[in-house]
């Protein structure tokens, strides 16, 4: 077993580190603030073809290993998860899905363009009813002579409105159940697809949520991605890596958060000396620091196996459930360190708790975690 990082990785966690530094960090709190989300940091990441990180070349992409695409992701949402999650939406729930079950026709209409970072994907499967029972989409797609109709509606959508691509799950034949789900690849434009809602969240704010409507939408038979019914499989494959993923943006919030607290409590003084001098700060940074690195050992183990080609399912579930809860307590540790500084916001660790909060829920709850993982030991 190795522990350390190639030179390779290296470089590209200091590469993706300063992008982070200079290009991000100075409009975090005012685009938290406001809400906004930025296209233009995400074209800046796809010029450094951090969007395409992990594909091959012949696609578009910078040919690098998967734990790379992880420490990108970790470094990013160190400096801003919103971005990370916009960003991990698209390379991990779109882009990937294309390039695994895609056609090479698909692949080069699709992939191509979101692995050079001249596109943005979104992956849509949540709807009312149908969360984290996901097999119970009610979006339809009907056959016709050379495409499929859709209709419905998909809500929670990060990257909605502003992706041009998206990978869309709905029935082909609700007598089916699971095995009649088939996705699919829609373009933004399509007629009869539109946006919905536009959510306002407790935290990520600086990514975008929407709903997505399919009114009659014409979808041309070769922008079925897989076979028909194989929908639910590419779903869940696609969370399965995606939520390493989250793993990864919840360990650069614990790490942006451990830090700020360490400094700080090295900074404040109070009673004739600074904080971190009473045990009582000490040993709590000392426990932050411990969840942190057994968080980053259990993500980057589900990452070197997904990487090498082996089973990383529960491994993913385990990784994403343990780093989240880590990443809120970790923040809300940090909140708790810097006292009435940490609940406003001048200081970061406000919005590091609201948005560690996102990582406990999305790609699944961490209740969804424990029956991915249960499934697995009690098949
Ligand atoms: N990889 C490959 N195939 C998978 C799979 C995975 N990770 N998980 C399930 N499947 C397959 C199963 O093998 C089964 O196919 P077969 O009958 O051919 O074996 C089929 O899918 C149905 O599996 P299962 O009965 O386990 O599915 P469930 O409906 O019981 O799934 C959970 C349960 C909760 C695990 C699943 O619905 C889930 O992950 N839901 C949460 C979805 C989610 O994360 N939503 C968040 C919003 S999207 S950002």
């Amino acid at each position: 077993m190795d522990f350390q990082l190639t030179e390779e990785q290296k470089m590209i966690k200091k590469m993706v580190r300063d992008f982070a530094e200079k290009e991000i960090a100075p409009t975090v709190a005012q685009r938290d603030e406001a809400e906004e989300f930025s296209r233009e940091i995400l074209d800046k990441a796809g010029e450094l073809g951090l969007l395409g990180i992990f594909f091959p070349e012949e696609y578009g992409g910078g040919g690098s290993d998967y734990l790379s695409y992880i420490i990108t992701n970790e470094e990013l949402a160190r400096v801003d998860d919103s971005i990370a999650a916009s960003y991990a939406a698209s390379v991990s729930l779109c882009a990937w899905p294309i390039y695994t079950y895609g056609t090479e026709a698909q692949k080069k209409k699709y992939l191509v363009p979101l692995a050079e970072g001249q596109q943005l994907g979104a992956f849509a499967l949540t709807e009312p009813n149908a969360g984290t029972d996901s097999a119970r989409q009610q979006t339809t797609a009907v056959k016709k002579d050379g495409y499929y109709l859709l209709n419905g509606s998909k809500i929670f959508i990060t990257n909605g409105g502003e992706a041009e691509t998206y990978v869309v799950f709905a029935m082909t034949d609700k007598s089916k159940g699971v095995k009649g789900i088939s996705a699919f690849i829609l373009e933004k434009g399509m007629e009869g697809f539109t946006f919905g809602k536009k959510e306002h969240k407790m935290g990520i704010h600086g990514s975008q949520t929407m709903e997505l409507v399919f009114q009659d939408v014409k979808v041309p038979e070769e922008n079925l991605l897989g076979a028909e019914g194989k929908g639910f499989k590419i779903a869940m494959t696609g969370l399965d890596g995606g939520r390493i993923g989250v793993a990864a943006q919840a360990l650069g919030i614990g790490q942006a958060a451990l830090e700020a607290a360490i400094k700080y409590s090295k900074e404040r003084e109070q009673f004739g000396k600074p904080i971190c001098a009473n045990q009582a700060i000490a040993f709590m940074l000392a426990d932050m620091a411990t969840r942190l690195e057994a968080a980053r050992l259990l993500t980057y183990q589900a990452a070197d196996l997904k990487g090498r080609g082996l089973p990383y399912s529960k491994e993913a579930a385990m990784a994403k459930m343990y780093a989240s809860d880590a990443a809120m307590s970790i923040a809300t540790d940090a909140v708790q360190i810097l006292g009435g500084y940490g609940y406003i916001r001048e200081y970061p660790v406000e919005r590091l708790m609201r948005d560690a909060k996102i990582t406990q829920i999305y790609e699944g709850t961490n209740q969804v975690q424990r029956m991915v993982i249960s499934g697995q030991l009690l098949r």
